[in-house]
C-alpha cells in the first residue's frame, strides 16, 4: 500500500513537470521582436541599404542587404550613438563595445558586440551579409539591446586586427536601429 502511494506522487510530480514544460514552450513562442535601418550613402557615396533584426527564442538573426556599393569588401558595425547626422557619420561615435573588449573578428574572443564583420559586394554594387547571435536582443537589456545603435558601412575591410576600428576606412553607409512602434 505504501509502495503504491509513493509510485502515485512520483507520477503526480512528473505531470506537475510536464506542465510547467509546455507552459515555458509557449512563453518561448511569443511573438518575434523586430527592428529596422535604412542606410543611406555617407561620405560622398552612393550606398543604400536596409538592416532587418528578428529575435526569435533568444536569438537575433540581422540580414544586410546594399546597393551601390564599390565592389569589394566593406567592413560593416554596430556603432555606440544611433545618430547618423553627420555627412561623414561620426556622429555615430565608435564600435559598440559593452562587454570592454578589444576590436576583433566575430565570435573569436575577443570582440566588440558590434563587430558583424564584411560584407563582399560584387560588380553589380550589391552586397548581402546574415549573422545570427545570442549576444544580441531587440529591446532587452541595455548591454544586448542593437535599438538606438548606428549599423555602419565602410569604404574599406575590417582587418580584424588593428585597434579600435579594424582599419576599415570612411563610413560610407550609415543607419538607426530601430524598432517600430507596437
Ligand atoms: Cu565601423
Ligand atoms: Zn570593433
Amino acid at each position: 500500500m505504501k509502495m503504491i502511494r509513493s509510485l502515485l506522487g512520483a507520477g503526480m510530480a512528473l505531470a506537475l513537470i510536464a506542465g510547467a514544460d509546455s507552459h515555458a514552450a509557449q512563453k518561448a513562442k511569443a511573438k518575434p521582436k523586430k527592428a529596422t535601418a535604412a542606410i543611406q550613402s555617407r561620405s560622398d557615396s552612393h550606398l543604400t541599404g536596409k538592416a532587418t533584426f528578428l529575435e526569435v527564442d533568444g536569438k537575433v538573426t540581422l540580414r544586410v542587404m546594399i546597393s551601390g556599393a564599390e565592389p569589394g569588401t566593406h567592413a560593416v558595425h554596430l556603432h555606440e550613438k544611433g545618430d547618423c547626422t553627420a555627412a561623414d557619420g561620426a556622429s555615430a561615435g565608435g564600435h559598440w563595445n559593452p562587454s570592454q573588449e578589444n576590436h576583433g573578428k566575430w565570435a573569436t574572443a575577443p570582440f566588440h558586440h558590434g563587430d558583424i564583420g564584411n560584407v563582399e559586394v560584387g560588380a553589380n554594387g550589391k552586397g548581402t551579409l546574415t549573422l545570427t547571435t545570442d549576444l544580441w536582443t531587440i529591446g532587452g537589456a541595455p548591454e544586448t539591446d542593437v535599438v538606438g545603435k548606428a549599423i555602419i558601412v565602410h569604404a574599406k575591410a575590417d582587418d580584424f586586427t588593428t585597434q579600435p576600428t579594424g582599419n576599415a576606412g570612411g563610413r560610407v553607409g550609415c543607419g538607426v536601429v530601430k524598432a517600430p512602434r507596437k
